[in-house]
């Protein structure tokens, strides 16, 4: 371009030449960029790979704008201003576009993980939290499994034996009846089982005591679905046979279980009761950690709540499972997994823990 300049200053013909070249070639730089602008203005990308290739191929050092700037030297001086702009305009424009690319690429990465692009950043993972009835259900294992117990489990479909013969369950009880009990495909001796006593008829038949036996598990009754029953829930039954076994050692039992469960503040009070499978047969309750006892709309100002069922077990119940009850003897407790948990977390309405709202599960977590 120098020898252009020089032979420019010596003769008016090669000068109006030159100049007409430079014309051309002012005009095709005019022409490029404006097409570039084109492009950067149109670009769309849904991988950060493609931003990046975009952004080299235009804005890297072998890019495109350094290709015009290296062209724009050769630009006649008075053209040199409007055009430097121009191009600084583009190098604003390609940043711009990039940022704004990347930012939406960002914030959309469900729309990046359909196409498949690996160097995408991570979704953020939504980790869920345990079930209300799990968290319970568990730290109800816990604490009786730091008294030797062991965890059994059983089917949920049994037969009559297991649910009411083997219990002490009179022939003509009302539980058998159809209005209690599912029965499968109405056959009285394939049924859906109604507490988790099953379980441990099963233990005592095949284990031989000591037996220290926790039973969770869902349980079915045919009851009309409201805010305090429902057809299914879950309970915790527990079973201790061995020489000697007293009520006192219930009683000691579950205090140790209430203490560890609602705090070392908590007392109990036993209550007589009737069960077909126990005998004698108490109803236990806790006072109540809301009020400290004094009487509270929880506790319906009786300052005591009703947690769980228990008696020594009845000898015919021994016998009929083929332990020999003038050798041993037992206690036996169970408790509603919903109950304990509405009393724990002060939830109102069973029904809460059927459906599977996020907005209630989310909030026990932390909680145990
Ligand atoms: C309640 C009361 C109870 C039992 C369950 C039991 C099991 C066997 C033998 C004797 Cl194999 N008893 N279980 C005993 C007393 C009470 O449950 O209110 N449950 C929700």
């Amino acid at each position: 371009m120098r020898k252009i300049a020089f032979l420019y200053s010596y003769s008016p013909i090669i000068a109006i030449f030159v100049v007409k070249i430079q014309r051309k070639q002012t005009m095709a730089l005019i022409d490029k960029i404006n097409d570039l602008l084109g492009r950067i203005e149109n670009f769309n990308a849904t991988s950060a790979a493609e931003i990046e290739d975009f952004r080299v191929k235009i804005l890297g050092r072998k890019g495109e704008l350094n290709d015009i700037l290296e062209e724009f030297k050769t630009v006649p001086s008075e053209e040199k201003r409007v055009l430097g702009q121009q191009i600084n305009a583009i190098k604003t424009k390609a940043n711009e576009r990039v940022a704004a690319l990347k930012e939406a690429l960002d914030s959309a990465p469900v729309a990046a993980a359909s196409s498949g692009d690996l160097s995408r950043p991570a979704m953020t993972e939504n980790l869920g939290s345990r079930h209300p009835i799990s968290l319970v259900r568990n730290e109800i294992c816990d604490i009786f499994s730091r008294l030797g117990y062991t965890i059994a489990d059983g089917p949920e479909i049994e037969d009559d034996w297991h649910v009411f013969s083997a219990l002490n369950f009179a022939p003509e009880h009302p539980a058998r009846d159809m209005q209690d009990t599912f029965f499968i495909e109405k056959h009285p001796d394939v049924l859906l089982r109604t507490h988790t006593s099953s379980i441990q008829v099963r233990t005592m038949e095949h284990q031989k005591p000591p037996i220290r036996v926790i039973c969770p598990g869902r349980v079915f009754r045919n009851e009309a679905i409201s805010a305090r029953a429902h057809c299914i829930f879950h309970q915790i039954e527990g079973l201790y046979i061995d020489e000697k076994v007293s009520f006192a050692d219930m009683k000691q039992s579950l205090l140790y279980f209430a203490k560890e469960f609602f705090g070392e503040q908590t007392q109990i009070r036993m209550r007589p009761s009737y069960f077909p499978f126990t005998e004698p047969s108490a109803e236990v309750d806790v006072s109540c950690n809301l009020c400290g006892g004094k009487g509270c709309n929880v506790c319906k100002g009786t300052g005591w709540l009703e947690i769980l069922g228990c008696g020594m077990v009845d000898p015919n119940v021994l016998e009929a499972s083929g332990i020999d009850s003038t050798k041993y003897s037992g206690f036996a407790f169970g408790m509603g997994v919903e109950r304990i948990a509405m009393l724990k977390f002060g939830v109102k309405d069973l029904r809460l823990y059927f459906e599977n709202d996020l907005r209630f599960l989310g909030q026990f977590d932390s909680v145990l």
